[in-house]
């Protein structure tokens, strides 16, 4: 048996869904960061943090080590490529938007969901773009010959999408006059059924007010790095402020389960 503590707003908690789907593994969905299921997800997560699986008793946390753990035992439909430096480049991919496409996109989405004192901070935007063009002119460039990332479908892609699909309306889209070949990517992924399913999971629980009764929206949950990010843009004082203001909250020690 094998539970998934997702999130359907989560990119990581999405990222393993499309796993599970890609792979035809049968799983129980638990949405962890609904305020009900918090308690449970910290017996699992000490961070209290999505995704996690519970695998026959077997406790899995971070999404590439989930990814990682899913390769290992169920090896059919593969996520790496086997080609040795084919492998390299997808974890460099999955490493790329994991640790360096979330931080902007996350850091910049708090203005459109949280409960927020303030406006987005002059040239958030303007720095999200100019980091984000590097990333999308690099994709661009690995995707002028092949239909996915690495050549097949695999965890570059994974990985990358449900981040992506949130580009238009962050405003900070990769459009199709300036980059071709991810655009058409990314129309692909979206007719592509294990994409389109997320999408639309995504979609419903987005549309739904039930799915966000009783989540913080005034504190932001703050870690690694997304406070890179913020930080190495100048904006210290700034999450100074939101410090000692107290509204930040912190993920607790991750000791394993
Ligand atoms: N490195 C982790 C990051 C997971 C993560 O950042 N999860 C966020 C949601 S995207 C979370 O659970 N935050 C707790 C909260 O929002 O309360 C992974 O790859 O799984």
């Amino acid at each position: 048996m094998l539970t998934l503590y997702g999130n359907a707003f989560s990119p990581f908690a999405r990222k393993v869904q499309i796993i599970l789907d890609h792979k035809g593994i049968e799983y129980e969905n638990i949405d962890g960061l609904t305020p009900v299921n918090r308690e449970r997800l910290a017996q699992v997560n000490r961070r209290i943090e999505v995704p996690a699986i519970d695998h026959d008793g077997l406790i899995v946390v971070n999404s590439a080590d989930i990814a990682a753990y899913l390769e290992r035992v169920f090896p059919d439909h593969p996520i790496y490529p086997v080609d040795t430096a084919t492998w390299v480049k997808a974890r460099a991919w999955e490493r790329c938007a994991d640790t360096t496409v979330d931080p902007i996109l996350v850091d910049i989405s708090y203005w459109l969901w949280a409960i927020r004192p303030d406006q987005l901070p002059e040239g958030l935007l303007d720095a999200a773009r100019a980091d984000l063009a590097s990333i999308y002119e690099a994709l661009n460039a690995e995707l002028r010959d092949r239909d996915w990332v690495c050549g097949e479908l695999s965890i570059a892609d994974i990985a990358l999408f449900p981040h992506l699909s949130g580009a238009r309306t962050l405003q900070v889209p990769f459009d199709e006059s300036r980059y071709p070949d991810l655009f058409a990517w990314y129309k692909r992924c979206r007719s592509t059924p294990i994409f389109a399913n997320d999408l639309a999971r995504t979609r419903t629980f987005m549309s739904n007010p039930a799915s966000f009764e009783g989540v913080e929206r005034n504190k932001i949950f703050w870690r690694g790095d997304r406070i890179e990010w913020i930080l190495a843009r100048g904006y210290h004082d700034w999450f100074m402020k939101e410090i000692q203001e107290g509204r930040v909250l912190w993920p607790a020690i991750g000791v394993p389960a």
